[in-house]
Parts: C-alpha cells; structure tokens; sequence
C-alpha cells in the first residue's frame, strides 16, 4: 500500500506539482497566492480530491476546503498551504496537503467510515510572500486580520489585495472573519516538515508540535537624500543604503544579545534603485522571533534603539512599521498528549516556524505532526525530508484521523 504512494522516489502529489511553479532564476518554487502557478495549484488539488470523491469548495477568503461527508460540524479538518516562500522548498506546505489527500485514501482504501465529517483544507498565502502577512488565509479566517486591512495590503506591484483577490473571483468585500466556516471545524491537525533540526536525534520520523515562537515582521523605513552618484562627495552624502547597511548589522547584535532569539532581513527596497543614483529611501523587512511575546517585545525595542542610532549616525532618519504579529503558541497540550499516545510516544517538539495551526489554535483545537528534516534546511531548495519519512507521517496522520473520526 505504502509504495502506491510514491512516485519516483516521493509522494506522488508531490510529483505531481514538481513542475509547477519552478523559479528558474533563484532556484525551488516560487508560487505565490493568485498567480499562474498558484492557480494551477489549486486546479490540481480539486482534480486530486475530487478523484477520492470530496466535494471541493472556496471560502471567501481564498482557502480550499475538500469534504468528506457534509460540511461541519465537529468535522476534523487536515491540511496546510501550497504557496512557498520566493525560491522554496518542495515540502513546506504541499507535503501537509498531499499527506492528508494520502491519508484520506487510505481510510477510503481500508474501508474506514468516519462518524464526523473531514475536510482537507489548502490555506491560502500562508507565507505572506505576496501581501507580506504571512497566514494571511487563516489569519482572516479566524478575524486575526480584519476584512479592511487585508484589502489594502500591497504587492511589489502595487495591486491590493482587494484587486487581487476579485480577479481570482472572489467577492472583495466578503473577506474577513468567516465565523460559519470556523465554527465547522471541530479539530485541525496539520503536517508540516520540521524546519530545523529538532527531530534528527530523537529517532523517530515524526513528531507532535508542543509550540512555536512568539514572531513577526517589521518594516524599517530609511530616509536619506537621493543625489548624483559621481557629484557628490563622499562627506556630502546622506545615503540611506549605507545606513541601512548598519541598521542590518544592529539588527542582528539585538538578536545576538537576546537569549534564544533570531532576527532576519531578508528583503531590502532600494528608492528608487540606480548604479549611479545615490538612494533616496530603503525600506529593510525585518523578521524578529524570540521565546516569548515579551522577549520578543524587547528584542524589537532593543533593536529600534541601536537602529536609530546608527541610522542617526549615517545623517539619515529611520520609521520602524509593524506589518505583522504573532504571539507565542502552546498548543493544547492535553490535546498534543492523547495525539503523542496514539502514536506510540512520539517526542514533542517546539518550532521557531509560523503556520495556520498557530493562527487557529487560539480558536479551535489545533494539533501538528512534525515529518523529520534531515538537513534541517528550509525556505529553501534544499529542503528535503526522506520518502519513508513523508511515508511515516502520513501513517501517523491516518492513524490520527482515524482515532479522532
Ligand atoms: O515564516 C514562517 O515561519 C512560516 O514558514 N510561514
Ligand atoms: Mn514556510
Ligand atoms: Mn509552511
């Protein structure tokens, strides 16, 4: 049964989408929210359900819900996203979506008849690498988000997400906190590769997730003076691209000097962005995590203290924008306990990665399965997990269902 799975030595769903969405240019995927790729995505995952039978339908906020059985309530839904980061990994995301498509048909192939309707559900922009609010899909869902700040978020381009989502065929002003559709689920259980290290000495191939830091993403706006590259002289100059150069290295001496945190900037803007031009602006994302919404708190105070100090310093001026937040998540660990149980005492382990299990584990019973990484590496093209191991995880998610439904 378990080599039915497997194509080419991974999942076979996996294999399917291999082709989509693939960035030539940085290398892994690059499928973001309302693209072609994404589309395609999404396209695939309703023929791939609708081959098991499951009624596929879109909320209106753009997440994916295949049903078994009757929507809601009390129904135990299993999922994850399918966009990626910009040059991602092939598992971040898709590997939830095609462990819990592989563990319905194997319930379906074994005859199971479960007492309380399933869904699996794809979770629209849960990387936020579009409009920059990561779990955007949940995160609205949920209310996290309301209907009126996600409509104007932006893209690189400048379309809203209000555009956005109309030419996808949504109806704009319907998105937002979506309590009929929440109050349908009764547990969500996600799979997700681990992303870091965690499970590579603990022998096993899957864990339960215990909890996942306190994190967000912060805008350092830099303004300087945008002036002739060869005109002007190197003492006459307020040039925001050397200030953010120093803001970056503050940045990272905040995260050096807090215990257990991480701090990244992993996209910069240059204004307006010419070899000969002296910027005028830069603006610098800035990713904080730490173990706590305190530590997490101070670690960014921290940081816009050193930043402004060295942005001062460079004879420029600095605005930091929270764009997004996202508070430490416990999930319920009598919850994680019985889910350790059934699967024979498996570890429990924490996570630094965001996901729309966090998002709702403050509204409805929220569980995670974690597949071993043996790299460790993600966000990336190198993320990698092995086909036992997905093979595993999709044993312990159908094992999960199957003692919930
Ligand atoms: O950014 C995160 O932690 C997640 O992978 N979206
Ligand atoms: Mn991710
Ligand atoms: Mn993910």
């Amino acid at each position: 049964m378990t080599g039915g799975l497997l194509a080419h030595g991974r999942l076979a769903g996996l294999d399917e989408i291999s082709g989509v969405g693939v960035d030539a240019a940085r290398g892994g995927f690059s499928r973001h929210v309302w693209t072609t790729a994404e589309f395609e995505l999404r396209e695939w995952f309703t023929a791939r359900a609708a081959r098991l039978g499951l009624d596929v339908e879109t909320d209106r906020n753009g997440n994916l819900w295949a049903w078994w059985g009757a929507p809601g309530p009390d129904a135990v839904v299993t999922g994850s996203h399918l966009d990626s980061v910009p040059g991602g990994g092939a598992f971040d995301g898709p590997l939830g979506v095609v462990a819990a498509l592989d563990a319905v048909a194997r319930l379906q192939a074994s005859g199971f008849r479960p007492r309380r309707p399933l869904a699996v559900v794809v979770f629209a922009e849960e990387e936020g690498s579009r409009f920059g609010v990561a779990c955007l899909g949940s995160r609205l869902l949920s209310g996290a988000i309301s209907g009126d700040a996600a409509r104007a978020l932006t893209d690189a381009d400048g379309v809203t997400v209000a555009e956005a989502a109309s030419a996808a065929g949504l109806a704009p002003e319907h998105l937002g906190r979506d309590d009929e559709a929440l109050a349908r689920i009764g547990l969500f259980i996600e799979l997700h590769v681990e992303q870091g290290r965690g499970l590579i000495d603990l022998g096993s191939p899957v864990a339960i997730a215990s909890s996942i830091l306190a994190h967000g993403r912060w805008r350092l706006r830099v303004n300087g003076q945008g002036n002739h590259a060869g005109a002007t002289g190197m003492r006459e100059r307020r040039d925001p691209v050397v200030a953010a150069a120093r803001a970056v290295l503050a940045v990272e001496q905040a995260a050096l000097a807090t215990e257990d945190a991480r701090a990244t900037v992993g996209r910069m803007r240059i204004v307006p962005g010419g070899t000969n031009v002296i910027a005028s602006a830069v603006d610098a994302w800035v990713d904080a995590r730490a173990s706590s919404d305190a530590q997490t708190r101070a670690l960014v105070a921290d940081m816009e203290a050193r930043v402004q100090e060295v942005v001062a310093g460079s004879g420029c001026t600095v605005e930091l924008i929270e764009e997004s937040w996202s508070g430490l998540v416990e999930f319920d660990s009598a919850l994680a306990a019985q889910l350790v149980g059934t699967l024979g005492g498996v570890p429990l382990l924490p996570t630094g990665a965001g996901h729309d299990a966090g998002v709702l584990s403050g509204r409805v019973p929220t569980a995670m399965v974690f597949v071993r990484n043996p790299t460790g590496v993600s966000h990336s093209p190198e993320e990698f997990a092995e086909a036992e191991d997905c093979i595993a995880g999709v044993e312990a998610l159908e094992s999960l269902l199957r003692s919930v439904l």
